[in-house]
């Protein structure tokens, strides 16, 4: 696959429903302009100017600003790997494997102001060795930053201060969350429609414990990589520099198995392949984009992708779901909950074995290529074991089944406001913008009452819903929607 990513000329040209259309729906991936975050505060706080450009393709202007960084969020605790091991995917299956979440090892959680301590080190480090080799940590293509010889390290590190000499990745940092207030930048319009994250932000709204979310900032010097992985649970992302360029190798979904070996285990980096495990590789149809300062990618679902931070990085990124791909992750949860079935069958294992870690689902991407289909219906045969599959699915960052139905149900709730808002406005009001997000919560409508009819007929709703904190009557909530649809569609009936 050769045809290039489109770059978008403009961040607002498009309508939503145009954006849903060429590249949502279609699961595309698509680039925006800096514009996009032109004005976001991050882009002006977070970075210094760099003092030069290096080419006319290539705008790098700004540099992390870590003395800020380190003033602003200091205390503030994140997630680092290490990017000069590499790992591969465990076995598919969940139960036991005792795998990382991306295939680098997660070393720790660091403070934000020791990372800066690090970067500091680290730039010293990468000049110094430039000035003694006569070469740049970064090159053009992104061939830098491989990871060091297998053995030289054993993927723990525990030295205080981090080792400059090692290129480490701080990931998943939910920023958001613990700087409610600091507004670092603002969601693009077409990434707003997001259930995943506004159902995170109910759970935490009712619960303070439950506060989560899938938003995220990154933070790495050039050379620093993540794997080849497909995002969590089947979900969208998308991913805004704020400073600095990144490397994007992305694979569509019908490569899996080229990018698989015989056992099921994912490669790890496309620079290193070893094409006797991975006798296709070669011929895996890939896209390959440079994502300049600014910009900002759409990566669709169960696209895979690898990533190379090609100069000292800052990024954004949000993992999300909407109408467009709920559906695949609902599939993929039913999978899920058949793999932990199938695993909790063959071993008995404990849930702390399992690693938690959420960005880079390692059960949604060393899925075997040989997986059953899903037979979610037959398979718990007992309340006990029930449960324990639900148990093992959220301890590993996918949905299980009542939090699918309490993402619906968030969903629905919006959809129900509204109709109403809707219901309110003046003829005149009607435009074709209204109608068209009209005609979106309809199928929206549509694709949730398939998710809760599938729920409600499962094994783990007969089984788990006297355990689930509080009661649910799916069949109940169906008919209610059903009289939601219609009122839509008599609304619109009515505008015309
Ligand atoms: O920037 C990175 O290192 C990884 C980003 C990524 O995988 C994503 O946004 O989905
Ligand atoms: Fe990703």
């Amino acid at each position: 696959m050769s045809e290039p990513i489109q770059l978008l000329a403009s961040s607002t040209d498009l309508s939503y429903d145009d954006f849903v259309a060429q590249f949502m729906a279609p699961n595309r991936p698509v680039v925006l302009p800096e514009s996009a975050i032109r004005h976001w505060r991050a882009r002006h706080e977070w970075t210094t100017d760099a003092g030069a450009t290096t080419g006319s393709d290539a705008v790098v202007v700004r540099n992390i600003d870590i003395d800020r960084i380190e003033a602003l969020f200091g205390q503030a605790v994140a997630p680092i790997s290490d990017c000069d091991v590499t790992q591969t995917y465990g076995m598919a299956g969940l139960v036991g494997t005792g795998r990382s979440d991306d295939g680098q090892p997660l070393l720790k959680e660091v403070t934000i102001a020791k990372y800066c301590d690090y970067l500091r080190r680290r730039r010293q480090h990468v000049q110094r060795q430039s000035r003694s080799t006569g070469t740049s940590v970064e090159s053009r293509d992104g061939s830098i930053g491989k990871p060091g010889k297998p053995g030289d390290h054993d993927g723990t590190i525990v030295s205080d201060p981090l080792p400059a000499d090692r290129c480490i990745y701080l990931k998943d940092w939910h920023m958001t969350r613990d700087f409610p207030g600091y507004n670092a930048y603002e969601l693009p319009v077409y990434f707003s429609d997001d259930w995943l994250n506004g159902y995170w932000d109910e759970c935490g709204s009712l619960d303070q414990n439950r506060r989560d979310d899938f938003r995220f900032c990154y933070i790495g010097p050039a050379g620093s990589w993540t794997p080849v992985h497909f995002d969590v649970m089947s979900s969208f992302s998308w991913s805004a520099n704020i400073c600095g360029r990144k490397k994007w190798i992305f694979f569509p979904p019908e490569a899996r198995e080229m990018l698989t070996d015989a056992a099921g285990e994912l490669l790890s980096d496309v620079r290193s392949v070893d094409e006797t495990r991975f006798p296709n590789f070669r011929n895996a149809p890939r896209i390959e984009l440079f994502q300049e300062e600014g910009q900002l990618v759409f990566v669709p679902s169960q696209w895979y992708h690898q990533v190379i931070n090609l100069t000292d990085v800052i990024s954004i990124n949000h993992n999300w779901a909407n109408g467009c791909n709920i559906l695949g992750m609902w599939q993929l949860a039913k999978e899920d909950a058949q793999l932990v079935a199938t695993d909790l069958s063959l071993e008995s294992a404990s849930l702390d074995e399992i690693s938690t870690s959420k960005q880079h689902g390692a059960v949604a991407a060393v899925r075997s290529p040989a997986a059953p289909a899903a037979m979610f219906g037959l398979m718990a045969a007992t309340a006990e074991q029930a449960m324990t599959v639900q148990d093992l699915l959220r301890a590993n960052g996918s949905l299980d089944f009542r939090a699918m139905h309490d993402l619906c149900m968030v969903q629905v709730r919006k959809i129900q406001q509204r109709s109403h808002q809707l219901a309110l406005l003046a003829p005149s009001a009607v435009t074709a913008e209204v109608c068209a997000a009209r005609n979106r919560h309809v199928s929206d409508l549509k694709t949730i009452r398939q998710i809760l009819t599938d729920i409600s007929r499962s094994t783990f709703y007969r089984e788990c819903r006297d355990a689930w904190p509080a009661s649910i009557d799916i069949e109940q909530e169906l008919s209610e929607q059903e009289t939601l649809q219609r009122r839509l569609t008599e609304l619109f009936e009515s505008f015309k």
